[in-house]
């Protein structure tokens, strides 16, 4: 069974909802791991006051006996406390849509002039279904050493330029951890903090750049048969589903267009007394290719950074127009972020890890636990003694 997600629910709704189909039967869930997720999802300088009167937690409704999955789809369900949505007075009609919000594109296309019908949905709120999504799958990916990591690169004039590897990351973690701004660096961090803050002043917005990164991962997830079985192409599509995002790159990314073949492919070499690697001894000097050669893993870390834009609701507002008058105004000013880019990496992390753990039960699939590392086991034994003979 593919493993897949759906998600639910409105930003002033009851709550949202992630049915999460195809994880095997006897997975251990980490339900503290992924509620310290969907906690960090809401930190983060710059965050609206909505963050305030939440407290985001994943109720498991279906799929999990006593923290194991039993094999079904697991339903979790994370209420919303600002639950205000059939309530007239406190949710107003909104006319006036936001440039850079779905509010225009949505309020025509569902032949309506009231933008509330779609900013609801709309919102990043829905992020926290796919934080305990991915999260979920992260659990999933732990149990093989896959490991994920997820951190804010730059934004505006402010860029941490700091490496990371599987090896630095632990270290890192806590910086990250401590940063108010998901950057693993405390000066950086205060940099970018003065940044945000200079936006509210303003009643400006800020988006920046995000970066995830895998490690561990096993040589050959994705294929090079079809467009959409490429792993690659799944990443791209699923942090470009993610609100806001407007670029994704895969190592080098675009600077790769400025380079020569030599300054971009990654060398190849072989070092024996490191077979028992996910990389099986080819070791890669560099990693331009962020882990990825032909829409498959590589056996590097997977790097994807994600870019997303500035928070189309500005405090400020933007030029607009009334869709009931069609007169110029400024658009509405709902709740909201100057900037969300420490909780976008959260969402990154986690929308990345979901799509390595599709691809890894594309390979490795089976019903249960047992039966997927069995075959994980047996795949990593041949490949170590390739040639076969
Ligand atoms: C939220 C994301 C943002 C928040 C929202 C909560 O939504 P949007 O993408 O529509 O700007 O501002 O909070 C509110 C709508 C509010 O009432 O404050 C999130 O990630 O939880």
């Amino acid at each position: 069974m593919t493993l897949r997600y759906l998600t639910a629910g409105e930003s002033h709704g009851p709550g949202l909802l992630a049915i999460v189909e195809g994880i095997p039967a006897g997975l251990s869930i980490d339900s503290e791991f992924i509620n310290g997720e969907l906690q960090r999802r809401q930190a983060g300088y710059g965050r609206g006051a909505r963050q305030r009167i939440e407290t985001d937690k994943a109720e498991f409704i279906s799929g999990v006996r006593r923290g194991v999955s039993m094999g079904g789809p697991i339903a979790m369900r994370i209420p919303n406390e600002d639950n205000r949505l059939d309530d007239a007075a406190k949710t107003p009609s909104v006319s006036r849509p936001r440039p850079g919000h779905a509010d225009l594109a949505g309020s025509v296309k569902w032949l309506t002039t009231d933008c509330r019908e779609t900013l609801e949905r709309a919102s990043a709120r829905e992020t926290a279904a796919r934080v305990a999504a991915g999260a979920l799958a992260n659990c999933f990916l732990r149990e093989f050493g896959i490991q994920t990591c997820g951190f804010v690169r730059a934004a505006l004039d402010v860029r941490w330029t700091g490496e990371v590897t599987a090896h630095s990351w632990p270290a890192q973690l806590a910086a990250r951890n401590a940063s108010d701004v998901g950057i693993p660096c405390d000066a950086t961090s205060a940099q970018l903090i003065d940044r945000i803050h200079q936006a509210k002043v303003d009643k400006d917005t800020v988006g920046g750049l995000v970066e995830a990164q895998v490690f561990n991962c096993p040589i050959g997830l994705g294929s090079c048969v079809q467009w959409h079985e490429r792993l690659d192409s799944r990443l791209a599509g699923a942090v470009m589903g993610i609100q806001a995002f407007k670029a994704v790159e895969i190592g080098l990314g675009r600077e790769c267009a400025f380079r020569t073949g030599s300054q971009v492919h990654d060398a190849i070499q072989y070092d024996a007394s490191k077979k028992n690697e996910s990389h099986l001894g080819f070791v890669r000097p560099t990693n331009n290719a962020g882990g990825l050669e032909g829409g498959m893993t590589n056996g590097m870390p997977v790097v994807v950074t994600g870019t997303m834009k500035p928070i189309s609701t500005l405090l400020r507002g933007m030029p607009s127009v009334d869709l009931n008058t069609k007169e110029s105004v400024m658009s509405a000013y709902e709740r909201s972020d100057v900037s969300a880019i420490a909780a976008a990496s959260v969402v990154m992390e986690h929308v990345v890890a979901f799509e390595i753990a599709r691809a890894f039960l594309e390979k490795f699939s089976g019903d249960s636990m047992t039966q997927v590392k069995a075959s994980y086991a047996a795949y990593m034994e041949l490949a170590r003694r390739l040639p076969l003979v």
